[in-house]
């Protein structure tokens, strides 16, 4: 039976304990999208399997300046922002931490005022999104997007290969491929927001082309044991839906299982919310994806250990606890309560409420 501190292999990577760090939207880069030295820190706080995480994902990154969606969100396409990354690979290694980047595209989730000349943001459809972005003025509507063409697809596929060779470069033990919570890619995979009548659109199948074109060139690049991926298939953000959910995420599943990946990461229910929106049987997908099996969404210690003891997973993703508890492994395993992070500095300023947290002493 596992328990969440003992050790598991997964691809190429040996990892401490099952207590993973999830990707966390943090909004403090710096001029151009570099990551800054106070984003070393907060990494590096986090990084000691011993007393924090086996394994940290980082927040969202933008493959390219089209993939932002949000202000002050970090990028992994310029020279600057990769030998700014490998400052927090290097401070992680110290500590024999692991590290992977989380490869993002945005998609319709955007704002003309983050994208380059004032540009309509990219999606499979030209259906504007009934949500709000981050920009320099506070929260606004998204804007109204445009259609990728055909022929541009796979320039956007190549924008993701770059985007992994690059984390590479920068020192990452992996990638994670985002295909969640309402993005490109998930932007792709749904009949809602995806009304192509091209090999992109239509059919499950078509709809699930592109991630699979996206998989098998990071693959490509830099190997699947380096190559995990997140998938959300019943969560509402960013007006995403599904006519199938089942159907579909059971295709994306099996296609996904020809490659034996690092790890498939699965949000549970409504990111951020309820785990029982609507049903799903996850078992089906799991049985599918030949890989790794991670978890995530409102996980506490108690839910955490009844999953893993009855094989429902092989890692559990811990977002928020790890905000505000950057020992969360201690903590966990000592039975000391968790300090409650601050909504107010979730987004955005500086080292208050990112890396101000103390270790319990
Ligand atoms: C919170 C705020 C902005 C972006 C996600 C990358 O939901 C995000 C995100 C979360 O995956």
């Amino acid at each position: 039976m596992s328990g969440l501190f003992d050790p598991i292999r997964i691809g190429h990577i040996d990892l401490a304990h099952r207590i993973v760090m999830a990707p966390l939207t943090r909004n403090r880069a710096g001029p151009r999208q570099v990551p800054t030295d106070l984003a070393v820190t907060y990494y590096e706080q986090r990084s000691n399997p011993e007393t924090g995480a086996a394994l940290i994902i980082t927040e969202a990154t933008q493959i390219s300046p089209q993939g932002q969606g949000y202000l002050d969100t970090p990028g992994i396409y310029s020279a600057e922002q990769v030998a700014a990354w490998k400052k927090v690979t290097d401070a992680v290694h110290v500590h024999h931490g692991k590290i992977v980047v989380q490869l993002w595209h945005v998609g319709r989730i955007s704002h003309t005022s983050l994208q380059p000349n004032g540009e309509a943001p990219l999606a499979p459809s030209a259906i504007q999104a009934n949500t709000k972005t981050f920009t320099a003025k506070g929260f606004e509507p998204v804007s109204a997007p445009r259609a990728l063409a055909l022929e541009e697809l796979p320039g956007i596929v190549e924008q993701y290969r770059v985007a992994a060779r690059h984390a590479i470069e920068a020192g990452f033990d992996g990638v994670e491929i985002h295909a969640a919570n309402g993005y490109l890619l998930d932007q792709f995979l749904r009949d809602k927001t995806n009304h192509r009548t091209d090999a992109y659109g239509g059919s499950i199948e078509n709809r699930t082309r592109l991630l699979v074109e996206v998989v098998q060139a990071v693959v490509d690049e830099v190997g699947a044991e380096r190559t995990g991926i997140r998938i959300s298939p019943v969560t509402p953000a960013n007006d995403i839906s599904d006519s199938d959910p089942q159907a579909l995420f059971n295709h994306v599943a099996e296609q996904l299982g020809r490659f034996n990946l690092l790890y498939v990461h699965v949000i549970e229910g409504a990111t951020g919310g309820p785990r029982d929106n609507i049903p799903l049987d996850y078992a089906a997908l799991r049985q599918r994806v030949n890989a790794p099996w991670m978890v995530n969404n409102g996980y506490d210690l108690p839910l955490a250990k009844s999953v893993l003891s009855q094989h429902g997973a092989d890692l559990i993703a811990f977002g928020r606890p790890f905000i505000s508890n950057p020992d969360l492994k201690s903590r966990l395993h000592d039975g000391v309560p968790l300090a409650e992070p601050d909504k107010d500095t979730f987004y955005g300023g500086g080292a208050k409420g990112y890396t101000d947290y103390p270790p319990f002493d």
